[in-house]
């Protein structure tokens, strides 16, 4: 060994302690031992021991999430206790917990929603101890879980004294996977799911995927894409389906599916699907009863119907209330739910496509049945880097609304750009509805409470992979973080949420969390300018939705192209979504409407989503609209080339695999944010004619260049 390799050895070892090469597997879920020493040593005075009480599969899931996490945590195997003692920690169903009944605690206790847990200080037969418990075994997981959490991001567990219940009820994942082990707009490898080899090959990673769910609060997989298969509902696949929610089950996990509504005629040899007729109707009866023999307390069916090619209620002249209610009617004596997608739009209807689901589905409210969800789209077209919220959160009082988010990054650079979408969800969750007054959030409606109603839901839809990492991106795991946390409760700040997630990936130290931090919170926006600036949407490539493409325009369908989006011609730009437009802005509450009507209290972030607007409308800044338009595209693309010095000046403070890992993304996150920066000015300039305001530079290609690019193989 030559003197360099041995020194580098040294350092690797000094160093090694802190910075562990990590290739993102863990995800959050990292119990390393805790690297302050005095934060250690504290825990290891507070900490003597540990045991679960009660026995149950999910209650054995939390046994071996505390012992695994605790033997990392603290640097020893912590022992497990059969008595109570000083310093143990306790966890189970509150009923089994020895004592409680002698604390004070019953008001505590009481506080506890379904799903809920307690961590706290007590003293139980004489003993401090800490105590983690639930009035259900999963609210037990999901305590150990975030009693974990406290640990691994170094807070003081002396005085913890926390209860926590989610707000919304169903929180799932949506997996677009496909049974070939493709993933519709999946960024990070194959699906997860290895059909071939399933029901008789557990894969291992499968336990990880349950555990990185629990410990977020996630208690439920929709395993296959919207646009389904049928043969999921053959036997064959059914018994596949439901070896993996034998694993879900201990993580509390429920198995969902998505469903072909032409099943029927597809693999049930009927020869219609028509929600009124019997024979289909037993169908889907005789299919429940088949699912829940196999899987007790499966979920319920997810649809897509009637939109994108999907067949529906619709080919047979009916509604997409009859065919919900049929399913749910299936579905109910097992205690299954529906959840209808409203994302329905139509190249034959001639109207704004962002008007076709509320025109759809509103005349339905009230008409659904108690176990159907209809779920909506965060935004009224389709996931764009920045919409207004959905005019149905607003529209459909007496249904439960589901939130869909998107998860996986469509729109939003891949799994190649960082982009944190905590801030994404918080904005549309915050945004105001005024259903029933000012303060009728989006948060509100989906969680049920504006409603009043039993069922509630919110569903994100995945993006991982067979990827190492998961994810793809290593910042992309703090977007299925953040999804989860929000599920759980949507008062949390993406500020928050971006340093936990932080302290469990990537640091404790103040010195990374402080600008990885900044990074996150500014990284949406930042893509919102390269891409999408002042309310733009919907100019990305053909099919793939790969890089900038302005230009596409006389496609078969007009509403798959860029121009029907942005309608720029040489007098300006921008969909006039008001009363003199497609009046869009009149399926929202007259606040709403107002406010976005108002060029003066529209915010620009919002512009040209609702207005069309001379190329020399003047902006808030005093520029032109032409001017303003090409700074967001540079401030957008400067503010990417800032993101990666940020990101270099953390070497040596992340370990280094990750730290590369990061870099390298950016370094390609830089050059599609200049792609998508030139493509879009020079495209804008040939319709504007107007020079590019000279202290931005020009564009070193023109725009042919950008036209003529091709990526045949981009995933799709
Ligand atoms: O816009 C689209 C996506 C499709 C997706 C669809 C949907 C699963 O590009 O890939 O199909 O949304 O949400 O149904």
């Amino acid at each position: 060994m030559n003197k360099h390799a041995v020194v580098f050895l040294l350092l690797a070892v000094i160093s090694g302690a802190t910075l562990l090469a990590d290739d993102g597997y863990r995800l959050w879920l990292k119990y390393d031992v805790v690297s302050s020493p005095k934060t250690l040593k504290a825990y290891r005075q507070s900490v003597k021991g540990w045991m679960t009480v009660g026995d149950s599969p999910v209650l054995r899931a939390a046994e071996q999430e505390l012992e695994r996490g605790l033997e990392g945590l603290l640097g020893f195997s912590v022992p497990r206790l059969s008595k109570l003692k000083k310093g143990l920690v306790i966890a189970g169903i509150s009923r089994d917990i020895p004592f409680l009944d002698e604390t004070d605690l019953e008001d505590r206790l009481g506080r506890i929603g379904p799903e809920g847990f307690l961590i706290r200080n007590t003293i139980l037969g004489g003993k401090d101890v800490i105590i983690i418990t639930a009035r259900e075994e999963r609210g037990v997981l999901y305590g150990v879980f975030r009693f974990l959490q406290l640990l691994q991001t170094h807070q003081n567990i002396d005085e913890v004294d926390m209860v926590s219940s989610p707000r919304v009820q169903l929180r799932l994942l949506n997996h677009w996977d496909n049974l070939d082990r493709t993933v519709e707009r999946g960024y990070a490898g194959f699906s997860l799911w290895d059909w071939h080899k399933l029901p008789a090959y557990i894969h291992p990673y499968y336990y990880d995927y349950a555990r990185a769910n629990a410990s977020i609060g996630i208690n439920g997989t929709v395993l296959n894409n919207v646009n389904a298969n049928p043969l999921i509902l053959t036997r064959q696949y059914l018994e596949k389906v439901a070896a993996l929610a034998d694993v879900f089950r201990s993580y509390g996990i429920r198995v969902y599916l998505s469903v072909r509504f032409s099943a029927p005629t597809d693999i049930g040899g009927l020869s219609t699907a028509d929600p009124l007729d019997e024979q289909v109707q037993a169908w889907w009866r005789g299919k429940a009863e088949e699912i829940y023999a196999l899987i007790p307390d499966f979920g319920g069916f997810l649809v897509k119907a009637n939109s994108e090619g999907q067949p529906g209620p619709q080919g047979f002249g009916r509604s997409h209330a009859d065919g919900a209610n049929m399913l749910a009617d299936a579905l109910k004596p097992f205690g299954g739910v529906v959840m209808w997608r409203a994302f329905v739009y139509d190249h034959n209807v001639k109207e704004d496509r962002a008007k076709q689901a509320y025109n759809e589905f509103k005349p339905l409210d009230g008409k659904f049945r108690d176990n159907a969800l209809v779920q909506v789209k965060n935004g009224p077209i389709d996931f764009q880097p920045r919409e207004p919220f959905h005019p149905l959160f607003g529209g459909m009082p007496q249904t439960p609304l589901m939130m869909e988010f998107q998860i996986t990054q469509e729109y939003l650079g891949f799994s190649t750009h960082l982009v944190y979408l905590g801030t994404l969800y918080k904005e549309v969750l915050a945004m105001d509805t005024y259903a029933r007054g000012e303060g009728s959030t989006v948060a509100r409606v989906v969680d049920g409470s504006l409603g009043g109603h039993a069922l509630s839901g919110i569903a994100g839809v995945a993006n991982t992979g067979t990827d190492r990492n998961w994810t793809g991106h290593l910042f992309a795991q703090a977007n299925w973080f953040a999804f989860g946390r929000l599920a759980w409760d949507h008062e949390l700040s993406a500020e928050e949420i971006a340093e936990k997630w932080i302290r469990l990936t990537l640091s404790n130290d103040p010195a990374v969390i402080q600008p990885v931090s900044k990074l996150m919170m500014a990284s949406r926006e930042n893509t919102v300018n390269y891409m999408t600036p002042l309310g733009l949407h919907h100019i990305m490539g053909w099919g793939h939705h790969y890089g900038p493409a302005p230009w596409i325009k006389d496609k078969h369908r007009d509403d798959w192209t860029s121009v029907y989006y942005h309608r720029a011609d040489n007098n300006g730009i921008g969909f006039d979504r008001t009363a003199t437009g497609s009046d869009a802005l009149g399926q929202y509450y007259p606040e709403v409407r107002q406010y976005f009507t108002s060029l003066a209290s529209c915010p620009e972030e919002y512009l040209l989503w609702f207005h069309r607007l001379d190329w020399d409308y003047r902006t808030k800044s005093g520029r032109t609209l032409w001017e303003e338009l090409c700074h967001r595209y540079h401030a957008g693309a400067e503010s990417v080339r800032e993101m990666q010095a940020e990101w270099d000046a953390l070497e040596g403070r992340i370990d280094q695999e990750s730290f590369q890992h990061v870099r390298s993304m950016l370094s390609i996150q830089v050059g599609e944010a200049e792609w998508w920066r030139n493509a879009c000015v020079l495209y804008f300039q040939s319709l504007s004619q107007r020079p590019i305001p000279p202290e931005l530079g020009k564009p070193d290609k023109d725009l042919q260049y950008y036209q003529n690019l091709s990526f045949p193989f981009a995933p799709k």
